[in-house]
């Protein structure tokens, strides 16, 4: 029986190719299920509701494919968009996979890699557009280093903001209608990774020539793995008009790379995360860049991928109950309830009003003694989550 969480286009979900086409490979192990097609895997997202699929260039056209085996595999797998109805609203370069970019790509000592990867970035920023893509994130998993000795931080970010330059004047040239994502990471493929969190890059993005084309791709496991709050994260790119996409999963804090499914762990984050982005109405994408547990087989994929799905109309439905609830609201209210006395004192600055505040007398014993309140919220959302409220 079909309930209320059922996805449907206008939710924007969207998974990569490399996400549910993941075979299940790790660090210490073998693939454990078959590879997927990408006509197989746009079959297996219409199957379960997705909206789009996103991909990075050679996940879809082989490194060394020719211009005529590339062409092919592009007409197939357009043919295959169509009668599935399914979108690309995204797509991205691998910089990470081939040994070329073993030192990094944009970033890499070698000037040689460095070109290589703008004319990689260039032709793939060609194959996304064509297959509609308005969003073109830039992941730098290899833009790092272990050993400070061999690179200068410095020169790192000098060359990063060259190439995004450079690639922005591209997009212009070519008038696409395309903007950048920057998609920040602590570490994992490099020991660092320059740039590490959404703050970083969200600074960085305001030293580029064209600013206004580039955003934040912000991955909630990303900054999981250096123990920060994503809701926050999230919420200074969207403060800032950066938040072009966003990558959601889950994962244990501070572990390696875990691209758990979305709400598979840490379930009040993922709450709070999904009532920022239902509240403010954030309109683009919502990617899962996560994958099914190795333990999975083909059913098993499919199972993880209507979970995410699931799982965020769940979270959205408990949001939209946050908002009404009657008790959670009162609260809040008694919270705020000194505000309007207060409000001579905020909003913009004038002589008057510095004078004002500076001559007013504050009982700060009886502000520092009031209760917030805030142990009983937070239970009145735990009891909302578990559905017992
Ligand atoms: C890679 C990485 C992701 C990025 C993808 C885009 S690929 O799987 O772990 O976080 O979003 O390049
Ligand atoms: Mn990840
Ligand atoms: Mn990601």
């Amino acid at each position: 029986m079909p309930d209320s969480f059922q996805p449907q286009p206008e939710h924007r979900f969207t998974f990569g190719l490399w996400t549910v086409g993941n075979p299940g490979g790790d660090a210490f192990g073998q693939p454990v299920r078959r590879k997927l097609s990408p006509v197989e895997i746009v079959h297996l997202l219409a199957e379960i509701g997705a909206y789009g699929v996103n991909l990075h260039d050679n996940d879809l056209v082989p490194i060394d494919a020719t211009a005529a085996e590339r062409d092919r595999i592009v007409a197939e797998f357009k043919k295959a968009l169509q009668e599935n109805g399914i979108v690309v609203p995204m797509a991205t370069t691998n910089l990470f996979s081939d040994p070329v970019f073993k030192d990094g790509a944009f970033t890499a000592n070698d000037a040689a890699v460095r070109a290589y990867a703008l004319h990689k970035t260039m032709r793939a920023i060609d194959l996304g557009v064509e297959l509609g893509a308005r969003v073109y994130v830039f992941w730098g998993g290899r833009e790092g280093s272990e050993s400070d000795a061999a690179k200068n931080p410095l020169d790192a970010g000098k060359r990063f903001r060259e190439a995004i330059n450079f690639l922005c004047e591209y997009v212009r040239d070519q008038r696409y209608d395309l903007k950048f994502a920057l998609e920040a990471k602590p570490n994992e493929p490099r020991g660092d990774i320059y740039l590490p969190t959404t703050g970083a890059m969200l600074g960085f993005i305001a030293t580029l020539d064209h600013p206004d084309m580039v955003g934040v791709n912000p991955e909630m496991a990303h900054e999981q793995m250096a123990g920060l709050n994503f809701m926050h994260a999230v919420a200074q790119a969207w403060d800032a008009g950066k938040l072009f996409h966003i990558d959601l999963n889950d994962q244990n804090f501070c572990r390696y790379d875990q691209d758990f499914r979305f709400g598979s762990h840490n379930m009040k984050q993922s709450f709070f995360l999904v009532k920022f982005l239902e509240d403010v109405g954030y309109a683009g994408s919502r990617h899962f860049d996560a994958h099914a547990y190795r333990t999975e087989d083909a059913e098993g994929v499919k199972d993880f991928a209507r979970g995410c799905m699931r799982t965020y109309l769940i979270l959205k439905d408990k949001a939209a109950r946050y908002n009404a609830d009657a008790g959670i609201q009162a609260l809040l209210k008694e919270i705020h309830a000194g505000d309007s006395a207060m409000a001579q004192f905020f909003g913009p600055y004038s002589s008057e009003k510095a004078t004002a505040l500076k001559a007013h007398t504050f009982d700060r014993i009886t502000l520092g003694s009031r209760g917030m309140h805030y142990e009983r919220l937070d239970q009145l959302v735990f009891d909302l989550l578990m559905g017992v409220r």
